[in-house]
C-alpha cells in the first residue's frame, strides 16, 4: 500500500480511426507494453483498460479499436460497437489524430466525438514524423471551428514527446473519487489475454501483406510453476495458405513468432515462460458472429 490516499479517479477514453497511436500512446503512457501495436490496422480489435496511479490521482484509460468505416464483416461491426460504447461514461475523451494525414476515417470519428458528453482534448499524434507541416495549421484551425476541443495537444508517442504535459492536462480533468483499481494492478484483463494478444502481435508483424487479420489466437494452457509459465497457444487462421506462410520454410517463421512472443511474455510477466504454438485452419470464423463470440470478441 502506497502512503497517499487515492481521492481522484477517472476514465480516459482513447479514440481515432485505426493506426493513429493509441495503442502506443497508452504503453508509453503506462510505462508498459500493454497494448499490442503495428503499422497495421485492426491490431487492437477489444476494449483494453490501463490502470495508472500516482499519488492521489488514479486515471483508467480505455484502449479502443479504431472506428472501422467498413461494417460489413460481424468483426468489424463488434470493433465499432465497442469504439462507440467508449464515449459514454467516460470524464475525458483523447481524440487521437495523425499529424500529417486527415482521411475520411479521421472525419467520421469526429462526428462520434462531437457528441461525446465530457470534454474531448484533440491529440496531434506523431509530429516527430511531420512532412506536410504547412497544412497541418490551417487544418487544425479548421478543425477547432467545427467542435469546441478543450485544448489541442501535439505529442509523439513513440518518442514520449510532449506525453508529460498531457498527463498533466489529463489529471486536471479527472474528478473526484474513489479508487477504483489497486495501484498496483495496471489493467483489467487476465494474464491469459495479454499472452494471447503477444502472439497475435508478434504474428501481425512478421507476416507482411500476406496474412490480412484473419488470425486469432487461443490459450489453451496457462500454468503458472515456480519454475516457469508454461502456456499453450492455438493460432487460428482462415485458410491453408495462411497456415503454410505462418510456419514458413521448415518452420523458421513460427519459430521466430514464438521466440518473440515469449520474450515479451516473460518481460510483462517477470518469469520465465515456456511457451507452445499450435496452428489450426477454421474457415470463416472472422465472419462468424458465435465463433467470435467463443473467441471472446463480444460485448
Ligand atoms: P492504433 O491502431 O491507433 O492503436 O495505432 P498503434 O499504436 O498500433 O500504432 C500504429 C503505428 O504507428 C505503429 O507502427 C506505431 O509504431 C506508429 N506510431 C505510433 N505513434 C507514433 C509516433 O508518435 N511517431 C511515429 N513516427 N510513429 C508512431
Ligand atoms: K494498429
Ligand atoms: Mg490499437
Amino acid at each position: 500500500m502506497s502512503d497517499v490516499e487515492v481521492t481522484h479517479c477517472g476514465y480516459i477514453a482513447i479514440v481515432g480511426r485505426p493506426n493513429v497511436g493509441k495503442s502506443t500512446l497508452l504503453n508509453h503512457i503506462l510505462g508498459q507494453k500493454l497494448s499490442i501495436t503495428s503499422r497495421k490496422p485492426q491490431t487492437t480489435r477489444d476494449q483494453i483498460l490501463g490502470v495508472k496511479t500516482e499519488g492521489h490521482i488514479q486515471a483508467i484509460y480505455v484502449d479502443t479499436p479504431g472506428l472501422h468505416l467498413g461494417e460489413t464483416k460481424a468483426i468489424n461491426r463488434i470493433m465499432n460497437r465497442t469504439a462507440t460504447a467508449a464515449l459514454k461514461d467516460v470524464d475525458l475523451v483523447l481524440f487521437v489524430v495523425d499529424a500529417d494525414r486527415w482521411t475520411e476515417e479521421d472525419e467520421s470519428v469526429l462526428q462520434k466525438v462531437k457528441f461525446a458528453s465530457c470534454p474531448v482534448v484533440l491529440v496531434v499524434n506523431k509530429v516527430d514524423q511531420l512532412d506536410q507541416k504547412d497544412e497541418l495549421l490551417p487544418r487544425l484551425a479548421n478543425l477547432s471551428e467545427r467542435m469546441d476541443f478543450a485544448q489541442i495537444v501535439p505529442i509523439s508517442a513513440l518518442r514520449n514527446k510532449n506525453l508529460d504535459r498531457l498527463e498533466r492536462l489529463v489529471e486536471s480533468y479527472i474528478p473526484e473519487g474513489m479508487q477504483y483499481y489497486p495501484e498496483d494492478q495496471i489493467t483489467n484483463r487476465s494474464s491469459r489475454f495479454l499472452a494471447a494478444e503477444i502472439v497475435r502481435e508478434k504474428i501481425t508483424r512478421q507476416l507482411g501483406q500476406e496474412v490480412p487479420y484473419e488470425v486469432a489466437v487461443q490459450i489453451e494452457e496457462f500454468v503458472y510453476e515456480e519454475s516457469a509459465i508454461h502456456i499453450s497457444a492455438l493460432i487460428l487462421v482462415e485458410r491453408n495458405g495462411q497456415k503454410r506462410i505462418i510456419i514458413g520454410d521448415r518452420g523458421e517463421k513460427i519459430k521466430l513468432i514464438g521466440k518473440e512472443a515469449r520474450i515479451d511474455m516473460e518481460d510483462l510477466f517477470q518469469h520465465k515462460v515456456m511457451l507452445n504454438l499450435w496452428i489450426k485452419v477454421r474457415s470463416g470464423w472472422s465472419d462468424d458472429e458465435r465463433a467470435l463470440a467463443s473467441l471472446g470478441y463480444q460485448e
